[in-house]
Order: structure tokens, then C-alpha cells, then sequence
């Protein structure tokens, strides 16, 4: 009885494994920055669709990063610096608009999930 519940207990995280192991290897990493002054940006204008790991460097303690589109709203604090990351899920064919919200005129840009 103990060791048939055992064996059961051992496929089922088996199984859990083997069903994350490919949604991690296929993972995208988009790398976003804001400061130091005034400048915020990302590593590439074009991402692919689906889950993205999303890297942000907040630098300025003036800055918050703010990612806003579809099924998407991420951002880090205003007052806050480090890194921080997010695991988004991205639209194909969906433009994603990143921004200060302190600075959203000066600060902003986009990028695209392909
Ligand atoms: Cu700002």
C-alpha cells in the first residue's frame, strides 16, 4: 500500500517536469532599461509572440517601466531602482507601448510581438 502511493507520488512530479521543460527552453527574454537621466528603451523593437521573460533595469529613482498592450500591464516603481523581472504573455501581430509615469511624454516607446 505505502510503496504503490510512493510510486504514484513519483510519476506525477515526473510528468510535471517533463511538461515544463519545453515552455522553459522556448522562452523569449526581452531586456528593458529606464535611466540613467533620461532614457528608457529596450533590447530589440520586435519580440516573439507568446511567453516573454522580461528583464527591466530601472536605474532612476525618478523613472518607473511601464509596459501597457494587450494582456499586458507591468511596470516597476516610480521611487524604486534594480532589476526586476516579469513573465508576460505577448499577441502576435500586438503592439506593446512602454513609458515613464512620471515622464510618459519625454519617456516612451514600443515594440512588437511577432
Ligand atoms: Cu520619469
Amino acid at each position: 500500500m505505502r510503496s504503490s502511493r510512493l510510486v504514484i507520488a513519483a510519476l506525477a512530479v515526473a510528468g510535471g517536469l517533463a511538461a515544463a521543460w519545453p515552455a522553459l527552453a522556448g522562452t523569449a527574454t526581452l531586456k528593458g532599461f529606464v535611466g540613467p537621466g533620461f532614457s528608457i528603451g529596450t533590447s530589440s523593437k520586435t519580440v516573439a509572440a507568446g511567453t516573454v521573460k522580461l528583464v527591466v533595469t530601472d536605474k532612476a529613482a525618478i523613472h518607473s517601466f511601464h509596459v501597457r498592450g494587450p494582456g499586458v500591464n507591468v511596470k516597476t516603481s516610480i521611487a524604486g531602482i534594480g532589476t526586476k523581472t516579469f513573465t508576460i504573455k505577448l499577441k502576435k501581430g500586438a503592439t506593446y507601448r512602454f513609458f515613464c509615469d512620471l515622464h510618459p511624454d519625454e519617456l516612451h516607446g514600443s515594440f512588437k510581438a511577432t
